[in-house]
């Protein structure tokens, strides 16, 4: 099922508080997700070497990393659901080349939620997160769905 016109606007009314400042946001995701699941540092060689937390913290290709994850997920949020041209690169660059397993998506996804609640605890009540889960749900499941066409079980 899609979102309700309502469930959007709580998605890109949030994702507009989120966008003045991806890369601190982007960071912060990043780098919970190699402290809660380090299994997904290791799909990047250039990620290896940092093995402490103060090496993460200072890293800009860390959060280099972490605005590329969120302005290619606002671009695809902001498209409500009509994102299969941009979706599609990226589901053949994270199936054929990084082979991220769909778990790991699920990782981030959490993440993302739980960085942007921190962050913003006035604006992202029940609603707008519940939105926002589903948002990244039907993401996820499209992801899932394009690894298929690209040969990856994901
Ligand atoms: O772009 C990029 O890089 C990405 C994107 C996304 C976001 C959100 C969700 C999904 C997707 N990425 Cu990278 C991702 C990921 C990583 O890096 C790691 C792990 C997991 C995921």
């Amino acid at each position: 099922m899609g979102l309700s016109d309502d469930e959007w606007n709580h998605v890109l009314g949030i994702w507009a508080k989120v966008e003045p400042d991806l890369s601190a946001h982007g960071q912060e995701v990043i780098i919970r997700l190699f402290q809660l699941h380090p299994e997904t540092q290791e799909r990047f060689a250039k990620f290896k070497n940092l093995t402490t937390i103060d090496a993460l913290k200072s890293s800009e290709e860390v959060k280099k990393h972490g605005t590329t994850v969120l302005t290619a997920l606002g671009r695809i949020l902001k498209q409500k659901n009509n994102h299969e041209q941009e979706l599609k690169p990226l589901a053949e660059s994270h199936a054929t080349k990084h082979k991220i397993p769909v778990k790991y998506l699920e990782f981030i996804c959490e993440i993302i939620v739980k960085v942007i609640a921190e962050k913003h605890p006035s604006d992202f009540g029940a609603d707008s997160q519940a939105a926002m889960k589903k948002a990244l749900e039907l993401f996820r499941n499209d992801m899932a769905s394009k690894y298929k066409e690209f040969g990856f079980q994901g």
